[in-house]
């Protein structure tokens, strides 16, 4: 997906960035988003960075309610990490606003949505857990994310993706592209779409325990990738949540879901040896330890039992949603190869396999933590 150079000067003279820009880079591996590094040149200091971002269209629909979700959040962390005596300009994302008006972003002349954050600088961003010391961090990090938003007034904000893990929506989602293959794919997926299929029922099971009562709703991120903390460069500690599009109430179980999905495993998202993609029960564990000592002890004894559906159904639904971008024409995550969605929707489906062979392995780790 390109972006042309003058939507990306205009975005450019938009903003203030307090000195002279001297470049804009493509940066980061962000499946969503138009993601730019701003270099600028102070006269009295060394460079200093932004982040740069055109907000994907095909995901968000409503660029003026994702942004007040979050200047919201991020101001309501900025305030609860200096409380707790943290950094706030290394915890927490500020926003930089453009010149003009009082707007949180800028609409180009094509109608695109571009906001800027000033880059946090000494982080790493990882794209696999390198080692189970960085993968809890990573989980202490998301848990006390979880924590400091536990006050938020969840009624003040948007659903910036209707049912975005609305895992029954997902499928019936699935289903109606399936039923119209636009493209003529599904004759190269049919174990894909089998796999979805056998497992119909599997993606009832967090709602129900939402309308039974089991599951509350919590203000949640939703999407805790790895890539999506960045760690301290120098103690390797989770810094900052970054990516706060889907921050919106949701159930415990996801955040912790997602972040098994991506994170315990050794392969990438997009592996196609699938040889090489198995899940990985000891770094199930040590996220588990972690996430909940982030989280604080604020998890019930029903939350603590579902999170391995948690893993289950984040991995099965992220599957299924690769799965009908690949058979719709891969207009929602973007691809750097043919058919690179419908292998990510294979690393998903063997995740899940192994999940179910190990299940009893998983429901004894988290049963430890039953209070
Ligand atoms: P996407 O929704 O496309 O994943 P992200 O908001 O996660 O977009 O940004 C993509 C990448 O840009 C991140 O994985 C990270 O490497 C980098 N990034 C985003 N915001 C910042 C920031 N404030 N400081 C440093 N790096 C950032
Ligand atoms: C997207 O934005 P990013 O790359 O962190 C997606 C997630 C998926 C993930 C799969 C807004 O995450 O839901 O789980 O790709 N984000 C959105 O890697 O759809
Ligand atoms: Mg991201």
């Amino acid at each position: 997906m390109s972006v042309a150079e003058e939507r990306i000067q205009e975005a450019l003279a938009a903003f203030d960035f307090g000195a002279p820009v001297v470049g804009a880079l493509r940066y980061g591996q962000g499946h969503i988003n138009d993601t730019f590094v701003v270099h600028t040149q102070p006269e009295d200091r060394c460079c200093r960075r932004f982040i740069l971002q055109r907000m994907s269209a095909a995901a968000f629909r409503h660029p003026d309610e994702l942004m007040e979700n979050i200047t919201g959040v991020t101001e309501y962390l900025g305030r609860e990490i200096e409380k707790h005596g943290g950094d706030r300009d290394r915890e927490a994302m500020r926003v930089l606003r453009p010149r003009d008006g009082d707007a949180t972003f800028f609409t180009d002349s094509a109608g695109g949505a571009w906001r800027v954050y000033p880059f946090v600088e000494g982080t790493i961003c990882y794209q696999s857990a390198e080692s189970p010391e960085l993968f809890a961090a990573s989980g202490r990090a998301f848990g006390r994310f979880q924590r400091l938003l536990g006050g938020y007034p969840a009624e003040t904000l948007h659903e910036t993706i209707p049912n975005f893990h609305n895992t029954e929506d997902r499928l019936a989602k699935f289903k109606a592209t399936l039923a119209a293959d636009p493209l003529g794919r599904a004759k190269n997926c049919g174990p894909e779409i089998q796999f979805v299929l056998d497992r119909e029922a599997d993606c009832s099971v967090a709602l129900n325990a939402m309308r039974e009562g089991k599951l509350p709703l919590r203000v949640t991120h939703n999407d805790t990738k790895l890539n999506n903390v960045l760690m301290d460069e120098a103690t390797h500690e989770g810094m900052c949540i970054i990516d706060l599009d889907t921050v919106m109430p949701g159930l415990v179980i996801y955040d912790f879901g997602d972040s098994i999905r991506f994170g315990a495993n050794h392969s990438a998202e997009d592996e196609q040896d699938l040889g090489k993609v198995n899940l990985d029960v000891d770094l199930f564990a040590v996220y588990t330890a972690a996430f909940l000592e982030g989280a604080g002890g604020s998890l019930t004894n029903d939350e603590i039992d579902y999170l391995p559906w948690g893993a289950k159904l984040m991995t099965l639904e992220c599957g299924i949603r690769f799965l009908t971008d690949y058979l719709d024409g891969d207009h929602y995550f973007h691809i750097s190869r043919e058919a690179q969605n419908l292998d990510r929707c294979r690393t998903q489906f063997k995740l899940v396999a192994d999940m179910e062979a190990r299940w009893d392995e998983l429901e004894a780790i988290v049963r430890q933590y039953r209070k």
